[in-house]
């Protein structure tokens, strides 16, 4: 083999999307046989986990679509053309709009873990379609965070865990579930060095935990008490960075008098943590003000989220580890992600907020323009004249990703019109009216709006590996078919904008810029692109055009950063060379370099990190009445709904082939609590929450804490078997899970703490 048979991509299958090259088979060209990590990556630098040997099982899943479908009356489909399938969407979309409204249609996703590109075009459809609702997955897990981020900070943060003294994990496990660069490596790196700290909070002895100087085993749903103790002992030793927080930081007067008060040994004692070692972690992080912190989903999907996100930013902030080396950082990107300064409602005095948008049905609260995933069904199964009456579900596999999957059958049976874009046929596009199939992420070009590192942030554009499979459409060309259909644009009205980016990149920047002020252009704005520069950039990149758009409105943002990154030029000139590094690396580029301590990042308009959270600071003085939903004797145990494991890629990948582990689907339970429930290794139980039940094969882990039981994220998948029949493997969990259980700001559900039952079988 030469080295030109190896191309760069990246793996799609967690949002670390590591740098690898690939190799396609001779004999058919579709076939991805083998993988390893890319050097040349700017920041995952070769590193790769196991899984990314097996995108083949992504790429050639059986039930890849290869035809747009039609649902019959009987629930069977037909194949259909493009052409019908695009002009009948659309004539049936429009006509909700017009008998409705088009914020009656919701738009779900948009992404999964590999591939953003797709839906940064959908947003013209949207618009054509006057939609004004959205969801996806975030609206499931960061909605909490990204309201904190917001109201505290107007950003995203990264903590650098290469650089750190202290690092805190807080519900998450990143040996299995990676989420930040080269995630094994730093773990180890902070464990083994004597000179710094890696502290664990997570109720299960994980790989990572293994790897801690300080594994604080809170019992589940406790980390609220357990990080208030922390942080109470550090108030109460006078051990906070008081200086910093009186220059840096609004609104501290009230959090600092709870903390002062909190009764540090009760508050351990509740989380079931020795006071040793909320002392030792308390010493850890006095000592330094290089502290790195990362939390996900054990208490994001657990109660208490969005406190204990705010929690989480105290953290680092009352310890003056904010936007110092070694330490928090706010992420400058091509996109803003998981909540950013436009997302700021006006707080009253007292620090509550005012002004938020909610929910036409039930008024809950959008965060992040995202509804919340919990309430979706709620604003369907109703008569209010408000309800959604049609979703498009783009790259999402909500009916079986969220939490109650019957209510959300019942919900898209009600609607009358569900369009599904995916490439495999899955849960979801089993209920639609349509289905489009869509060329998989070695097809097209993709992208993702994930990278969120710091000093230096990166943006991979990849390219194909292969030609599209036949029948198979890229989204931004179902997209922009859609919009034709709907008639936005009169015939030759992008003429001048073609004309101008047949002259090359700076003649289309002039005109462009000439036409900014046009709001169907900017309602449009990536269908333009496509339609206008697209077809003019090299190597067929033309889904890459609204990336043109997202550089020139970095570079009015953060301009210096991206001259830091030696881009050169000035203004939209500076713009555009970022845009062509970006088409030219083919292994992703660094796009701007930032630096630490400049002011420039401290996004609210006093230049403070807003530490008084009224709605916070209220649930925090509830804590000593330790409420938590009640466990009883016909759910006495606490099932972990969805655990990443070496071989779960949420439902990217559906043949559970790929899977090469004894018992990858199996349930874990403590030994003493099997014993106590009759059940013993590689045995059969009945799981059994108030919404389902289900059987599981029986793994005994001692690492796993009493009274707690786990199963693995992304299972129970309908797959065809080689006779063609449609075959289960593991629990498709959310027909357990209830839609009730979730948190009551965001809406997040409790994933991590369902109650439940075993019985022997
Ligand atoms: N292998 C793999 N990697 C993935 C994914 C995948 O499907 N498979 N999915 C990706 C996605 S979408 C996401 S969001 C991330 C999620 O990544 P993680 O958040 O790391 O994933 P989980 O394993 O779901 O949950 C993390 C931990 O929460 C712990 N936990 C349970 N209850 C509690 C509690 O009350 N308190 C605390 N402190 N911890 C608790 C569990 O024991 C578990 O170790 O992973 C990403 N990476
Ligand atoms: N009980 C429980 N439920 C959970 C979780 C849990 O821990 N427990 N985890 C939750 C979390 S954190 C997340 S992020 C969600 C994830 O759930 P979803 O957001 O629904 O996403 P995925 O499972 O990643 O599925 C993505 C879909 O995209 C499709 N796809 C892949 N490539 C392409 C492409 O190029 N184009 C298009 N159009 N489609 C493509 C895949 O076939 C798949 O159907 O699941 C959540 N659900
Ligand atoms: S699964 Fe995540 S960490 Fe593993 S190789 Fe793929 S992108 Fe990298
Ligand atoms: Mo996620």
């Amino acid at each position: 083999m030469t080295p030109s048979d190896w191309k760069p991509t990246a793996c799609n299958l967690c949002y670390a999307n590591c740098g690898i090259l690939a190799r396609v088979d001779e004999e058919t060209g579709r076939v991805i046989e083998k993988v390893k990590g890319d050097k040349s990556h700017p920041v995952s630098k070769g590193y790769t986990c196991n899984k990314a040997a097996r995108i083949n099982y992504y790429q050639n899943g059986r039930d890849r679509l290869n035809a747009p479908l039609r649902r019959r009356d009987d629930g069977t489909f037909e194949k259909i053309s493009w052409d019908t399938a695009i002009s009948e969407i659309a004539g049936k979309l429009s006509g909700i709009r017009d008998e409705h409204g088009g914020d009656k249609i919701l738009y779900y996703g948009g992404g999964g873990q590999g591939n953003h590109l797709g839906g940064a075009h959908a947003s013209a459809v949207n618009a054509a379609l006057g939609m004004r609702y959205h969801s996806n997955a975030l609206a499931q897990e960061k909605t909490g965070l990204m309201w904190m981020n917001s109201r505290m900070l107007g950003g995203n943060w990264h903590g650098d865990f290469h650089h750190c003294d202290v690092g805190i994990i807080i519900g998450k496990n990143p040996w299995q579930s990676n989420g930040m660069q080269r995630a094994r490596i730093n773990m180890r790196d902070i464990g083994k060095d004597p000179a710094r700290t890696l502290i664990v909070m997570d109720p299960r002895v994980t790989e990572t935990a293994e790897l801690a100087d300080i594994h604080l085993a809170v019992k589940p749903g406790t980390d609220v008490w357990c990080i208030m103790a922390i942080l109470g002992l550090l108030t109460q030793k006078d051990q906070l960075d008081l200086e910093w927080i009186e220059a840096h930081t609004a609104g501290y007067e009230r959090v600092l008098e709870q903390l002062r008060a909190v009764p540090v040994e009760r508050y351990a004692e509740f989380a079931g943590i020795e006071m040793a070692l909320i002392e030792r972690a308390a010493e850890a992080i006095a000592a330094t003000n290089r502290i790195a912190v990362y939390e996900d989903l054990g208490i994001e999907m657990s109660p208490y989220s969005t406190l204990c996100s705010y929690l989480n930013i105290l953290l680092f902030t009352l310890t003056g580890a904010f936007d110092v080396d070694g330490g928090m950082h706010l992420v400058n990107g091509l996109t803003p992600f998981l909540g950013n300064v436009d997302d700021v409602r006006p707080s009253d005095e007292r620090g509550y907020e005012t002004g938020r948008p909610v929910t036409p049905v039930t008024g809950a609260r959008i965060v992040g323009g995202l509804v919340p995933c919990n309430s979706i069904p709620e604003e369907i199964l109703t008569d209010h004249p408000a309800r959604f009456r049609a979703m498009i579900v783009e790259s999402a596999n909500p009916l079986h990703s969220l939490a109650d999957a019957k209510r959300f059958r019942e919900a898209f049976e009600k609607l009358d019109c569900v369009v599904v874009i995916d490439v495999a046929m899955t849960e979801t596009a089993e209920y639609a009216n349509y289905v489009l199939p869509a060329s998989s992420q070695y097809e097209k070009y993709e992208a993702t709006f994930f990278p969120m590192e710091f000093p230096e942030n990166f943006f991979h554009l990849r390219r194909p590996l292969m030609e599209p499979m036949p029948g198979t459409l890229p989204e931004p060309e179902m997209h922009a078919r859609l919009v034709e259909a709907l008639g936005v644009f009169e015939d030759g009205e992008l003429d001048p904008l073609k004309d101008a980016a047949a002259q090359g990149l700076d003649a289309f920047t002039n005109a462009f810029l000439g036409m900014i002020g046009d709001p169907k252009i900017q309602r449009n704005l990536p269908y333009v692109l496509y339609r206008t520069l697209g077809p003019t950039l090299p190597n067929g990149a033309a889904a890459a055009a609204p990336l043109w758009g997202l550089c020139q409105r970095a570079v009015m943002i953060n301009g210096e950063a991206i001259s830091a990154a030696g881009h050169e030029g000035q203004g939209p000139a500076l713009g555009n060379a970022l845009f062509k590094a970006i088409l030219e690396s083919e292994s992703g580029v660094i796009v701007s370099r930032n630096k630490v301590g400049d002011a420039t990042q401290w996004r609210h308009a006093d230049g403070k990190v807003q530490l008084g959270i009224g709605e916070m600071n209220d649930e925090i003085d509830t804590l000593p009445e330790f409420r938590l939903p009640e466990r009883t004797d016909e759910y006495p145990l606490l099932l972990c709904a969805g655990e990443r494991r070496s071989y779960t890629a949420n439902t990217v990948i559906r043949d559970p082939a790929w899977m090469k582990s004894n018992n990858p689907t199996s349930l874990t339970i403590n030994p003493v609590d099997a014993k106590e429930y009759g059940l013993t290794e590689a045995g059969t139980a009945r799981l059994i929450t108030k919404r389902g039940e289900a059987l599981v094969l029986v793994e005994l882990d001692d690492r796993m804490q009493a009274g707690t039981i786990s199963l693995p994220n992304g299972q129970g998948l309908n797959y065809p078997g080689h006779d063609g029949e449609n075959e289960r493997t593991g629990v498709y969990l959310n027909e357990l899970t209830d839609l009730d259980d979730r948190d009551p700001w965001v809406g997040t559900p409790w994933h991590k703490h369902v109650r439940a039952r075993l019985e022997a079988v």
